[in-house]
Formats: C-alpha cells, sequence, structure tokens
C-alpha cells in the first residue's frame, strides 16, 4: 500500500514533516524526554555525538554509548505529540521514503521515556524512580486507534470501568510495559500504573482558581485495587507512548523520576538531581 503525500508528510529534504529526521538517523534504541532542554542532558553522557538535529519541541541527538548507537529526541508535553514522535519514528523505520510503501520486514525499536511524575500514594516518596507497568490513559488519544488487550490487560480494564464508569465523558485505556524492557531497564525500581491525563491542573487533580469538575480526583485515583495493581503515579505522556508502541509493535517502558507527592503537598526542592539520577540508571541498563 503505497501512503499518500499528505498522510505522510516528507519535506523536500527528504526528512519526516515535524522531526526533521532522515530515514537512517535514529538508533534502535530511543530515549524520549518531554523536556527539550533535556536532551543535552542526557547525550552528554555519550561517548561520541553523531548529530544533533531539531525542529519545534523536537530535539533530537544520536550518538554512542561504547559501541551501542543510541538516540535522544524530545516529545514536548503531551500524548498529543506523542501521536506525532510515534507516527514519525516508525515511518523512519518502517516506511520506505523513496516508493512510500510499508517494508516488507518491519523493524521493532526499543522506546525508553525518561521523564518527571507526581506520586500518588503516601509509601512512593519524592525522589523514587518508577517504572510504569501499565499506562493508564485519561486522554482522547486512543479513540482514534484500533488497539487489542492481552488477556491481563482486559481484566484490569474491566475494573478500571467498574472505578472511573461514574465519569462519563471520560474514555480510559490501558496498555502494559514491554515486559522485557520491564525486567531490564526497570530492574529493582518501584512499580506501578501511571495514570496518563491530557492537562497539568484540574485533569491532574489540581486545585488552584478554576472549579474542578471530578471532586477529589487524587482520592478517587490512589484508591483503586485489582490484584496486586495500584495507581501510583501521575504524568501527561506514558499511556499514549505505552499503546501507540504496541499498536505499532515497539517496544517501550516509561520511567519517572517523582518530583512531587500529590498526596504530602511537596514539590521536591532538587529536581534536578532526581532527574539525573534517571537518566544515569536508564543509561547504565541499555
Ligand atoms: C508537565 O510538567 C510535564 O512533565 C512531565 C509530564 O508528563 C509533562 O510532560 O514529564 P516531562 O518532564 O518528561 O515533560
Amino acid at each position: 500500500m503505497k501512503i499518500s503525500e499528505s498522510d505522510l508528510i516528507i519535506n523536500p529534504d527528504g526528512s519526516i514533516y515535524h522531526l526533521n529526521l532522515l530515514p537512517g538517523d535514529i538508533a534502535d534504541t530511543v530515549i524520549t524526554v518531554g523536556d527539550p532542554d533535556r536532551v543535552g542532558e542526557v547525550s552528554k553522557y555519550f561517548d561520541k555525538i553523531e548529530f544533533k538535529k531539531g525542529k519545534r519541541e523536537f530535539i533530537t541527538h544520536t550518538g554512542y554509548l561504547g559501541k551501542k548507537r543510541v538516540t535522544v529526541l524530545s516529545t514536548g508535553i503531551g500524548t498529543d505529540n506523542i501521536d506525532i514522535v510515534f507516527n514519525e519514528l516508525d515511518a523512519l523505520v518502517n516506511v520506505d521514503f523513496e516508493t512510500r510503501e510499508i517494508k516488507k520486514e518491519l523493524t521493532s525499536i526499543n522506546i525508553i521515556r525518561v521523564g518527571t511524575s507526581g506520586a500518588v500514594q503516601p509509601d512512593i516518596p519524592m525522589g523514587t524512580i518508577l517504572a510504569s507497568s501499565y499506562g493508564l490513559g485519561m486522554d482522547a488519544l486512543m479513540n482514534y486507534y484500533l488497539q487489542k488487550l492481552s488477556g491481563d490487560e482486559q481484566i484490569l480494564m474491566d475494573d478500571i470501568k467498574a472505578h472511573f464508569g461514574h465519569l462519563k465523558n471520560i474514555n480510559p485505556y490501558l496498555t502494559a510495559a514491554s515486559e522485557t524492557l520491564l525486567n531490564t531497564i526497570g530492574k529493582d525500581m518501584a512499580k506501578g500504573i501511571t495514570i496518563t491525563a491530557p492537562g497539568f491542573y484540574a485533569p491532574q487533580g489540581r486545585i488552584v482558581r478554576a472549579k474542578n469538575a471530578v471532586p477529589d480526583f487524587i482520592d478517587l485515583i490512589n484508591s483503586f485495587k485489582s490484584n496486586q495493581h495500584r495507581i501510583t503515579n501521575l504524568e501527561m505522556e506514558t499511556a499514549g507512548i505505552y499503546a501507540l508502541a504496541k499498536v505499532l509493535g515497539h517496544n517501550a517502558i516509561s520511567v519517572n523520576a517523582i518530583l512531587a507527592s500529590r498526596v504530602n503537598f511537596e514539590f521536591s526542592k532538587e529536581p534536578n538531581k532526581i532527574v539525573e539520577q534517571a537518566i544515569k540508571m536508564v543509561l547504565e541498563r541499555i
């Protein structure tokens, strides 16, 4: 099947529309970060930088950690950006840009998010580095893609629907982390279900000046239980990353530097140190 010029936009220099990258520019291990300034905080540990490119909030550095080629790329905030980044990363490896045909042999890449997040359980303090066992999306991204759940995901999803079913305008979606990456990159890390919200304030239960439509949001999410599973933290990309990675046949894990405790109403005095620790842990394990 030939993908049309308006469905997959390729720039005149042969690069993909938003990421501004050429096929071959990305390694088979891609670290994603939200903040464009965090890209350099990761690549400063590379033994060699091959190139730096960027457009809008999508900054990419590809280089080497020893002999391993690694890409670090900023996504900006939110699952609307994850839609762009994941479709374009996938096109870079799985679409022939000359013919616009999907390649016969598909490539799977490993994608590791290193992001920041707030904890919603009292026993997960600031400074924790947490690997998301599942991404639970409260945003609308997966209303637009077909997703098939595994048996385990379906069981958990049934309990989620029962717990959150009264929120009539929200259609939650759920995807598990790559088991392999959870057992390697996420080894020895705290684990739990990560909620991905479509905003930072009311969608994460923050109360500032506007009136929130969902009362006691933090209590609602931290009281959820299904077998050994519980919701541990909130952020804005993980569920989209897990869901699109699975739909497209890639492996993903989200590593969260916990900067805030939403139950103790605290924010870290040294957020950069926690992020640095998450970056180092990930780089040591890839
Ligand atoms: C909000 O401040 C942003 O921080 C978190 C959220 O997911 C959201 O993107 O992650 P990053 O620090 O990776 O951007």
